[in-house]
């Protein structure tokens, strides 16, 4: 399929998503978030696909939500256009989502890259919510997943201030996981997907999804969760693989199977 608002390409095992409406800033138009579903939904299914990267170029990542599109919205047309499904094909990805943020992730933009697994951010990297700025707050996780990620007090002046924070104190809020000149942000981000999709795929999902959940449970139903998960690996042949390799001194080849 051809798509208007985002590119799409293949780095060997790896798939890059490129937001692309540069002159507003990569704003998420309903229309760009149905044509990521869409190619996420690609990229999981494609057995030949083992990690992806989201990025939205050298310059932004995504300045927000739409705001021409939402400006003289109702409340009624807002839960009839409800996006929140469209928007949960990110987080239904199954395979390891690495964000590469260079600028701007405002609003829709930064919850988007908080939906990835991993955030490499170019050291133009700037995070925040600026809703409060326009009378709204956040609608796809924002005051959900900052405290998650960086505890009570940064989240609430991340919500309630609106101010953007830069990369150096989204790395040492343990928001990214590696700030880079912004040149080799993507670079950098396309490398880590390749070492990702060289692991065995299954664990590499379960892994995902239990740490996910960790997010989301009590501990102790977390670790009832992660030890089935642990057990079911032992059904898989890339464990046999991985471990016969181990002892054998030679290199998995992991199938997925
Ligand atoms: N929407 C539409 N156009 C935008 C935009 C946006 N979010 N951000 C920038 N643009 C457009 C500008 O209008 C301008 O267009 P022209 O005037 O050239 O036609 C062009 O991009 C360049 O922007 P600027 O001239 O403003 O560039 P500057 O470098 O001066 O400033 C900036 C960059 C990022 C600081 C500024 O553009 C800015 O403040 N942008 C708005 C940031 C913002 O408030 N974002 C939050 C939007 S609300 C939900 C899912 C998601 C959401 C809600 C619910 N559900 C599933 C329920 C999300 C909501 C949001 O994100």
């Amino acid at each position: 399929m051809e798509y208007e608002h985002i590119l799409v390409e293949r780095d060997g095992p790896v798939g890059v998503i490129t937001l692309n409406r540069p002159r507003v800033l990569n704003a998420l138009s309903p229309e760009l978030i149905a044509e990521l579903g869409h190619a996420l939904d690609r990229l999981d299914a494609d057995p030949g696909v083992g990690a992806a990267v989201l990025t939205g170029g050298e310059k932004v990542f995504a300045a927000g939500a739409d705001i021409a599109d939402m400006a003289e919205r109702t409340a009624v047309d807002q839960l009839l256009r409800d996006q929140t499904g469209r928007w949960q094909a990110v987080t239904a990805f199954t395979k390891p989502l690495v964000a590469a943020v260079n600028g701007y992730a405002l609003g829709g933009g930064c919850e988007l890259a908080l939906m990835c697994d991993l955030i490499v951010a170019g050291d133009t990297a700037r995070f925040g919510q600026p809703e409060i700025n326009l009378g709204i707050i956040p609608g796809a996780g924002g005051t959900q997943r900052w405290p998650r990620t960086v505890g009570k007090y940064v989240a609430m002046e991340i919500n309630l201030l609106g101010q953007p924070i830069d990369a150096r104190r989204a790395y040492r809020l343990g928001l990214v996981n590696r700030v880079v000149p912004a040149e080799v942000t993507v670079a950098v981000a396309v490398d880590l997907a390749r070492q990702l999709a060289a692991r065995a795929p299954l664990a590499l999902r379960l892994a995902k999804e239990a740490v996910n959940r960790a997010l989301e449970t009590p501990l102790s139903e977390g670790l009832a969760a992660e030890r089935k998960s642990f057990y079911f690996l032992f059904a898989t042949e890339d464990q046999k693989e991985g471990m016969r390799a181990f002892l054998e001194k030679r290199r998995p080849e992991f199938k997925g199977r």
